[in-house]
């Protein structure tokens, strides 16, 4: 890639930045650094943002939102979805690294793969993204602006790392996450990206990609432990390895040990020992970083949450239903908030939790007021929270990411949500967000994150393709739709969690689930898209790359759920 242009913005003030450009891979490695020049000693600046204008200019690009439920997808890079502007604040600060940017430019938080505008010719398809995201959010984004040639309409890709305002006192001098940038192949340079993240970030890639139950898509709040207890009881005769209750447990959203007495919350130990007996490990869903303003942690601690522009409490999720309204903020900048982190996951794991869903991740690193946000960027606030939870729960204990912006999370959690949520039905119309269509549940969209984010698998963590649904009661999936679900799922080679009443299940289900069963290991590998701007996306596991396309027998996923509008088209696993 030719002529990087590097600016950095400081208020008020001036900020000097450096940078070593060094080969790696196809591509190439930027580190850059940002100091503040001044020598005198009341010169404080507070960075604001370093960004980095590269000259490739792509008219089609992979759309890739920051967190897990954000949307990934081919995109013109100059259509942004303008309805976006639309949607309240919150779910704006919720999928976007930058929600001012929302329905203004298309972005790639992260990375940014482009189908063509790299390379002499600017035909080729190229990559830019940051390497490891313990320092900084990253959003690669085509904007308008100048181009080498003599279009002046053209788009340049410019890469901003995001500083958040912290402060640099004279002379003081910062390292920003290193950035990646390689022109080739499109699937080629989108494998390549991820392992050498994998190997910057020391991802933990190796833990078990397990078949369990999770109480959530048939339950949904409603659950009560005898519904755990018998699809426990189930699960045992089927090898089944975890049972993870998710949401409805609590006596308030951000108070994870006292329990809801709807739930019968007395009844969560004896639920953990019944879950241990039958030889399955038991697992939790919890909130980390958000607590409702009801909620004991937020009466007992009121400066324990964050606070937004207007310096009022900051709202990260509404939630009427499930949590009687809007979830807070935690400031994970706070060693407090952080010890308090510790003890909760540590009381949880004393009595018995070994396997952690832990949700709703990105409101550590929501853009808000941070008790020390003048020495931490967002990024680093959202990984001292994580930090701070995995310290609490120990290395032994298997932790699954979800709503979470991902690269802070790289070395961390053991599995990862890398789509929106799953339901019973094909896709949603009823219920739609202005400007973000997918991100609202339906197997569709999560099957399409799912296949576009399948290169993550095994090498940045285990990839969570969210529940596998295949009842045939209560459901407005079709028996095709249910195998396409199912396909996709074991063809990603991720967790394979069931989230029926598993009690409903005959002959044919148990049938389908052990035939993905069968084939699990087969994909369970890194995996690799021959080309992720294709119609129809096909999935072969790294270790047969090289024979893809040529033996008939090569493990394959072909799927185009993808693109089309309606009802699912095709998917197929071949062997
Ligand atoms: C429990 C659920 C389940 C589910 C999670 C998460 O506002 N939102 O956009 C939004 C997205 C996802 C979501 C809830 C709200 O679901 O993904 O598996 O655990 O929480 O409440």
């Amino acid at each position: 890639m030719d002529n990087p242009f590097i600016e950095a913005v400081a208020s008020p003030g001036l900020l000097e930045t450096a940078a070593t450009v060094t080969p790696l891979g196809n591509g190439l490695r930027i580190d850059i650094s940002v100091r503040n020049p001044s020598q005198t000693s009341y010169s404080e600046v507070r960075a604001e943002e370093v960004r980095v204008r590269f000259n490739a200019h792509p008219k089609l690009v992979m759309e890739h939102g920051w967190q897990s439920w954000s949307v990934v997808g081919p995109r013109r890079a100059d259509r942004p979805r303008a309805s976006q502007r639309m949607a309240p604040f919150w779910v704006r600060a919720m999928l976007h690294a930058d929600p001012s940017a929302a329905g203004r430019y298309v972005a790639g938080d992260q990375f940014l793969l482009a189908a063509d505008g790299f390379g002499s010719d600017r035909n080729d398809a190229g990559i830019i993204g940051a390497l490891s995201g313990n320092h900084n959010l990253t959003t690669v984004t085509p904007l308008p602006g100048p181009s080498s040639r003599t279009d002046s309409q053209s788009t340049s890709l410019w890469t901003i790392c995001h500083l958040d305002g912290i402060s640099l006192k004279p002379g003081e001098e910062r390292r920003l996450d290193p950035l990646y940038v390689a022109a080739g192949d499109p699937g080629e340079i989108y494998s390549t990206y991820l392992d050498l993240v994998a190997g910057e970030s020391k991802a933990r890639n190796t833990a078990k990609s397990p078949l369990g139950w999770c109480t959530w898509y048939h339950y949904y709040l409603k659950v009560k432990p005898q519904d755990i207890i018998a699809n426990t009881l189930i699960a045992s005769r089927h090898g089944f390895e975890v049972i993870q209750v998710d949401d409805c447990f609590q006596s308030s959203l951000g108070d994870w040990t006292t329990y809801n007495p709807a739930f019968d919350g007395g009844r969560m130990a004896g639920l953990v020992a019944e879950i241990a007996a039958h030889g399955m490990q038991p697992g939790i869903w919890t909130a980390p970083f958000l607590a409702s303003p009801k909620s004991s942690v937020v009466n007992a601690h009121p400066d324990w949450v964050c606070l937004d522009r207007k310096h009022k409490p900051l709202k990260a999720n509404w939630n009427p239903v499930g949590w009687g309204g809007w979830g807070l903020a935690l400031d994970t900048t706070n060693p407090a908030v952080l010890e308090h982190l510790r003890k909760t996951y540590a009381s949880l794991a004393a009595d018995g939790w070994t396997y952690h869903k832990i949700d709703f991740l990105y409101a550590a690193a929501m853009a808000g007021q941070r008790s020390r946000q003048s020495r931490f960027t967002r990024a680093e606030s959202i990984r001292m929270g994580l930090e701070a939870v995995r310290e609490g729960m120990g290395e032994d204990a298997y932790l699954l990411g979800c709503g979470c912006p991902l690269a802070q999370a790289v070395g961390i959690v053991d599995a990862m949500r890398v789509s929106p949520d799953t339901a019973a039905l094909w896709s949603t119309h009823a219920l739609r967000l202005p400007g973000y269509p997918d991100t609202v549940p339906s197997l569709r969209s999560a099957l399409r994150m799912t296949l576009l984010r399948a290169p993550m698998h095994r090498r940045l963590w285990v990839n969570d393709p969210d529940c596998i649904l295949v009842r045939d009661t209560r459901t407005r999936l079709t028996p095709r739709e249910r195998r396409i679900g199912a396909g996709v799922i074991v063809g990603t080679g991720g967790l394979r969690i069931l989230s029926d009443d598993l009690a409903t299940y005959g002959s044919k289900e148990w049938e389908l689930i052990d035939e993905i069963n069968a084939i699990h290991r087969i994909f369970d590998k890194p995996l690799h898209i021959l080309d992720p701007f294709a119609r129809t996306i096909k999935v072969v596991p790294e270790d047969s790359r090289q024979a893809a396309g040529n033996a008939a027998n090569t493990p394959m996923l072909q799927a185009d759920v993808v693109h089309v509008t309606g009802r699912a088209a095709h998917t197929s696993i071949s062997l």
